[in-house]
């Protein structure tokens, strides 16, 4: 019998798989890698991020999360191997990942949606495997959850999100009425030194910034797009696999209460969203033998992205 087991990064996991196999990356790379718990979900489960330093108090950071939506299963599979992907470059000195992380701190939120993703794993009919949201009770008994991409304190309650409780983009009764959104504008707040701001969804090979609730330009409209094209030309120089670049409210749709717009208004600069694979042949119930290619061309662009933010930092 073997006495470690490896993880396998060709099929997707469970949220207890996932924590435990974030035990076992901190434990082989405990130099440059800790675990944070940054609060608790809904149904009370722990929210668990990674946190990449070399030391040193505040310095400036990186944020990725995945996840937000339950269903969108390559997102969390693609952070479990960046992030071991990141340790282990840092372990063998392979660069960039030295150098951003002598200067910058990175945080992973793999799982920002528990509840959610749990649920979706209770069965594979379309009902569980395909739920969206998180799972708070709301102001009608027969429907659950508040969709965490429209709760954000960024433009609550305009168009491009739902005011009804049965809707996949109900926004909840306030902004940041929901424990996740809370939790996460809390660590981001009181750090107050996030440079970038990555968040991981699926499907439609997007590489998307600021902003979603509008479609005027953001400020720094003309370097998010260079950022965001140089990014998705390394993510495609791996298998060819083609992003198309744009702000959300131009690529997909208006959505008001999002993540990267919050971020972005909070200063955050280099923020953008993924839309990984596919274009729609499998949308969300991506095959898990395309887990490691998605995650090797993910890789090559959100290395760019980091590395740029860092030199500029
Ligand atoms: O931040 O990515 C963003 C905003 C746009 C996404 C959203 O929150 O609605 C787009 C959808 C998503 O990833 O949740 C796209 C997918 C295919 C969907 O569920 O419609
Ligand atoms: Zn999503």
């Amino acid at each position: 019998e073997r006495k470690t087991k490896s993880f396998n990064f060709t099929a997707y996991h469970t949220l207890d798989e996932i924590n435990s196999w974030m035990d076992t990356l901190v434990a082989s790379h405990s130099k440059v890698v800790s675990k944070v718990q940054i609060g608790n979900s809904y149904e009370n489960r722990p929210l668990y991020a990674l946190k990449f330093s070399t030391g040193g108090e505040n310095k400036p950071a990186i944020w990725i999360d995945a996840g937000i939506h339950s269903r969108e299963w390559i997102s969390h599979a693609t952070a479990v191997w960046i992030a071991n992907q990141i340790a282990t470059d840092y372990a063998s000195e392979r660069a960039p990942v030295p150098k951003i992380l002598g200067k910058m701190d990175i945080y992973m939120l793999i799982v920002a949606n528990p509840d959610g993703y749990v649920f979706t794993h209770k069965s594979s009919s379309p009902f569980y495997r395909l739920w969206r949201k998180n799972r708070s009770v709301t102001s009608d008994p027969k429907c659950f959850g508040v969709d965490l991409n429209r709760n954000w304190d960024a433009a609550f309650g305009g168009p491009g999100a739902s005011e009804k409780p049965c809707d996949e983009d109900y926004r909840g009764p306030s902004a940041n009425s929901e424990i996740e959104v809370k939790n996460i504008a809390k660590l981001i707040e009181s750090h107050g030194n996030f440079k970038s701001f990555i968040t991981l969804h699926s499907y439609k090979q997007l590489l998307m910034y600021p902003y979603s609730n509008t479609g005027t330009n953001p400020p720094d409209q003309v370097e998010l797009d260079t950022i965001a094209v140089s990014a998705s030309k390394a993510l495609s120089s791996w298998h060819g696999t083609v992003y198309t670049v744009g702000s959300i409210f131009n690529t997909i749709e208006q959505a008001s209460g999002s993540s990267v717009d919050w971020a972005y208004n909070r200063g955050i600069k280099y923020s953008f969203a993924f839309e990984l694979r596919d274009t729609g042949k499998y949308g969300f119930l991506l095959p898990a033998d395309q887990i490691v290619s998605t995650s090797r061309e993910t890789w090559l662009a959100i290395k760019y992205i980091m590395e740029y933010a860092c030199d500029k930092s």
